[in-house]
Order: structure tokens, then C-alpha cells, then sequence
């Protein structure tokens, strides 16, 4: 397998779940603040110019968080990262689809690329804003219903952690903002990991 990242980009919670599997893998950098993402040599891997990309080691290239996160778990059942139970794998499913497809965009994106929300300049500070509004009214929900202990679900840790890993490390490290308790204590943890440690270690990144 071989995971295509960029350091600090939402590419690391793909990186911290091969590391909890612990087969072997390799990574391929995509330096998006050099504008690689839309090189030739990496559209022919990724057309949609975005990271993460899991090269499965069969010849295909998996793309989209939730679904290279749900294939990992799946295919390496031994590691325990997904709900055995069809209720907890669904809500496993809701978790990563709203840290990901809301979350992440609306609450970070609109942070680190304004442009992408607007034409006008005079208008970037206006998203910024609104992307930090966003984000923390999004962690608030996850707070309000957070039904796990120390991780997200109930059944214990999971491919969903490592979503949320990625909001709360842009959340306190790049945006200055704060989290709420349950949040808080879920961030603790994950630095705690060893998969964790290793992965910032070789990302190159600060815990
Ligand atoms: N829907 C995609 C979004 C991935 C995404 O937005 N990745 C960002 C990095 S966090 C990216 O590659 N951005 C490059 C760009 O927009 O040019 C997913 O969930 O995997």
C-alpha cells in the first residue's frame, strides 16, 4: 500500500489508522503548499487533485476519507477499528461522513483556503471568520452528543477517532481555537497513542 499525503493536511488521520493496522506501507508526499497536487504526475493518481489517496497495492487507487478509512478497517479486521455490530458501524459511518464532508470543509477549509469560497478578496477575512463560527458550533454538536468514553463511539476506538483526531490537531495548532471538554480529553488521548506519535515523528510535525 502506499498512502499519498501532505504533511499536517487531513491526510494524516489515513496515516495514523495504517499505523494502527501495522503492515507495512509506503508514503508518497504531495507538497500541496507547492501546488503538486495538480502536477500531471499526480492527477494521473488522483484526478480530483486532493489528498488523500491510498494506493491499495492491487493496482487500484482508493480516493475520499470516509471511504479509504472504511476500506482499511475492513479489510483488516484484526485491528479492531470499526463496530463489529451493524448499528455501530453505521453510526461509525455518520461520524466520518460528518467530519468529513461537513466538518472538515465548512469549518476548515473556509479557514485555510477563502478563496475557494469567494472571488473577492475584500472577502476572505468574512469566510475565515465564519469558518471558525462553523467549526466551533460543529465540535459543540459532537460534544452534546457524544455517547463513547474516552473515544467517539461507545464500542471504543475506531476509524472515527482518527477523523476527528484531524479537526482538533487544525482546531488548537493552526487556528487558535478551543474544544470543548469531551473534545479536550479526546485529543489527550490520541497524542498518547504510540500511532499517533509516529505518525506526527514522520510527518514532521509537533505533538
Ligand atoms: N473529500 C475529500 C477532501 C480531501 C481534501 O480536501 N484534502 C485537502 C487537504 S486537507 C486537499 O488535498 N486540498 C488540496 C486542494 O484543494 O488543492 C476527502 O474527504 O478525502
Amino acid at each position: 500500500m502506499k498512502l499519498h499525503y501532505s504533511p499536517g493536511a487531513c491526510s494524516i488521520g489515513i496515516h495514523v489508522i495504517l499505523e494502527e493496522i501495522g503492515k507495512p506501507y509506503d508514503l508518497s508526499l504531495v507538497a500541496l503548499k507547492d501546488g503538486a497536487q495538480y502536477k500531471p504526475e499526480y492527477m494521473a493518481v488522483n484526478p480530483k487533485s486532493k489528498v488523500p489517496a491510498l494506493d491499495r497495492g492491487d493496482g487500484k487507487v482508493l480516493t475520499e476519507f470516509p471511504v479509504i478509512a472504511f476500506w482499511l478497517a475492513k479489510s483488516n479486521p484484526e485491528a479492531g477499528l470499526i463496530p463489529s455490530d451493524f448499528e455501530g458501524e453505521v453510526r461509525c459511518l455518520e461520524m466520518l461522513d460528518y467530519i468529513c464532508g461537513t466538518v472538515h470543509p465548512h469549518g476548515f477549509t473556509r479557514q485555510f483556503r477563502p478563496g475557494n469560497f469567494s472571488f473577492r478578496e475584500e472577502d476572505h477575512p468574512k469566510s475565515v471568520e465564519l469558518g471558525k463560527q462553523n467549526a466551533q458550533k460543529y465540535f459543540d454538536t459532537i460534544e452534546k452528543g457524544w455517547t463513547g468514553g474516552t473515544w467517539l463511539l461507545p464500542s471504543g476506538y475506531s476509524v472515527a477517532d482518527a477523523a476527528l483526531f484531524f479537526v482538533e490537531y487544525w482546531a488548537t495548532r493552526r487556528s487558535g481555537l478551543s474544544l470543548p471538554p469531551h473534545l479536550d480529553a479526546h485529543l489527550k488521548a490520541m497524542l498518547a497513542r504510540p500511532a499517533v506519535q509516529r505518525t506526527l515523528a514522520q510527518e514532521g510535525l509537533a505533538a
